[in-house]
């Protein structure tokens, strides 16, 4: 019985939740009003959905069996970590026909292997909290995004997060050896291997990385460590705009033998947003400028002479005008400051009202052509728009956003969203790029990957999605375009 669209519950719902009260026990199972409510409502706030039960096993062996009971009477069952999704992929469906598989009680760090540069954790540990149980073993887990301190390792695999330091260690996918996934029948896939070399047939693992919980449910990961930095170099430059950065960024590379980690870009506005409305947040120059990079260069040696490599570069970008003002971070402080400005942009920007946005990549090098025909096209369907494009330029990741005119109403703001995404999203395409670079598909962006995925990439999705799920239980109505995976 194919959990669809229906607002009915399936005939099975009663039985299955009473069947995963008897196998979670109390601690295991939220079903009281306000112990639901946090897992109704998406991070961004779009969605609001309705459950009758969220159940939190604290075990592979648990979800295996609360799967097993879902797949026979045909419930539906929606995954859940740290709630930081940004496309609705965790999130119910408001007809309430779904339970919530909560992986929060899932945190064990089950194993660091300090001389194979891995660990294996389980799915509900904190993203923040892998990162220090690598420190703890001299070790770097190198994904770093703005919401580590609440988002958790399993929901970063399941969509593939980018975030900060892309540039240097690549996504989410890149720092997996292997995973362990319960599929949508119970049974276990147990390929917690921390090998980096196993040529034995398809590789199950990149399936599971990126599929937003529609194929299976990621309960561990074998994640790759790397060496920890020692010497961390941080340089907060004004520039005029996207070329400047996207050259600056080229010269950086070489010159520091491609130690560069992070290189974000913001324009003057973000800077203006986030003074505006963070306490402690200053704008680093004295006089304003059009745009800015956040740069961190890193090695594993400690290595005085990168800072002198950092300080020439920029000293030549400022007397040839490549840069307009630079600083290079003198404490630890300074390196924070610089970095929460950066990271309170997303906050600042939603503390200033309405937006709409864009989360795309194009190749780095297309960067400031791509950037000025989606402003052009933004600004033909709302002149008064104001464009706060910034990101992870370092890896060609734009947030290309929109924030409602000074004054304007958001409601009509808003209308125009399906206009501007049309237009952005077919320039991105122009320049052979993604419509979603870290942020995935979730429930937001399904037709859009409908529009902008070839047909056949689309039925090998649908093929795998299938094979691995026939009965559509597993997240329905996410991430597969609609009237596919119900
Ligand atoms: C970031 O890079 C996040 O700060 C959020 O991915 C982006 O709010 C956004 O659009
Ligand atoms: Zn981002």
């Amino acid at each position: 019985m194919p959990v669809d669209a229906a607002t009915r519950a399936p005939p099975g719902m009663a039985e299955a939740v009473a069947r995963i009260r008897r196998v979670l026990g109390p601690s295991g199972c939220l079903e009281a009003p306000a112990d639901v409510e946090p897992y109704l409502v998406d991070f961004r706030g779009l969605y609001r959905g309705a459950t009758p039960l969220v159940a939190s096993p604290a075990s592979t062996h648990e979800v295996s069996q609360v799967l097993a009971i879902c797949h026979e009477l045909g419930v539906a069952v929606v995954p859940h970590g740290g709630n930081t999704s940004y496309c609705g992929g965790a999130t119910p469906h408001e007809h309430g026909t779904e339970i919530v598989l909560a992986l929060r009680r899932m945190k064990r760090i089950r194993e660091v292997d300090a001389a194979n540069y891995s660990l294996v954790a389980e799915a509900g540990c904190l993203l923040a909290e892998v990162q220090a149980a690598a420190e703890a073993a001299d070790r770097c887990f190198p994904l770093s995004l703005g919401s580590e301190g609440s988002c958790q390792i399993g929901g970063n695999l399941s969509t593939n997060a980018g975030g900060l330091n892309a540039l240097r260690y690549g996504v989410a996918r890149n720092l997996v050896l292997g995973l362990e996934v319960v599929l949508a029948d119970g049974r276990v896939i147990n390929g917690l291997s921390s090998l980096r070399k196993d040529n034995t047939g398809y590789d199950l693992r990149d399936l599971f990385v990126g599929a937003e919980g529609t194929l299976g449910i990621i309960t561990a990961a074998s994640l790759a460590l790397h060496p920890r930095p020692r010497t961390v170099e941080t340089a907060f430059v004004a520039v005029a705009g996207l070329d400047a950065a996207v050259e600056l960024l080229s010269r950086l590379r070489t010159v520091t033998g491609d130690c560069v980690t992070s290189f974000e870009y913001l324009p003057r506005i973000a800077v203006e947003l986030t003074v505006r409305h963070i306490p402690g947040v200053t704008d680093p120059f004295d006089r304003p400028h059009p745009a800015y990079v956040l740069c961190e260069a890193s090695t594993a040696r400690r290595d005085p002479a990168l800072r002198g490599l950092l300080e020439q570069t920029l000293a030549a970008a400022l007397e040839e005008g490549l840069a307009l003002d630079a600083i290079v971070a003198e404490s630890l402080a300074q390196r924070e400051s610089l970095w929460r400005l950066r990271e309170s942009v997303p906050e600042a920007q939603k503390v200033e009202g309405a937006s709409i946005k864009h989360d795309v990549s194009v190749p780095v090098s297309s960067l400031p052509g791509f950037a000025a025909d989606a402003t052009a096209a933004v600004l033909e369907i709302a002149p008064r728009g104001r464009l706060v494009a910034y990101g992870h330029v370092g890896d060609g990741n734009l947030h290309f956003n929109v924030s409602v005119p000074e004054g304007g109403s958001a409601g009509e703001f808003l209308a125009k969203a399906p206009a501007i995404h049309a237009a952005v999203h077919a320039i991105v395409r122009r320049h052979g790029g993604s419509i979603s670079a870290e942020h995935g598909i979730g429930r937001l962006k399904r037709e859009a990957l409908a529009e902008h995925k070839a047909l056949v990439d689309l039925d090998v999705m649908r093929a795998i999605k299938h094979a691995l799920d026939p009965k559509g239980i597993l997240n329905p109505g996410k991430l597969l375009p609609p009237g596919d995976a119900k």
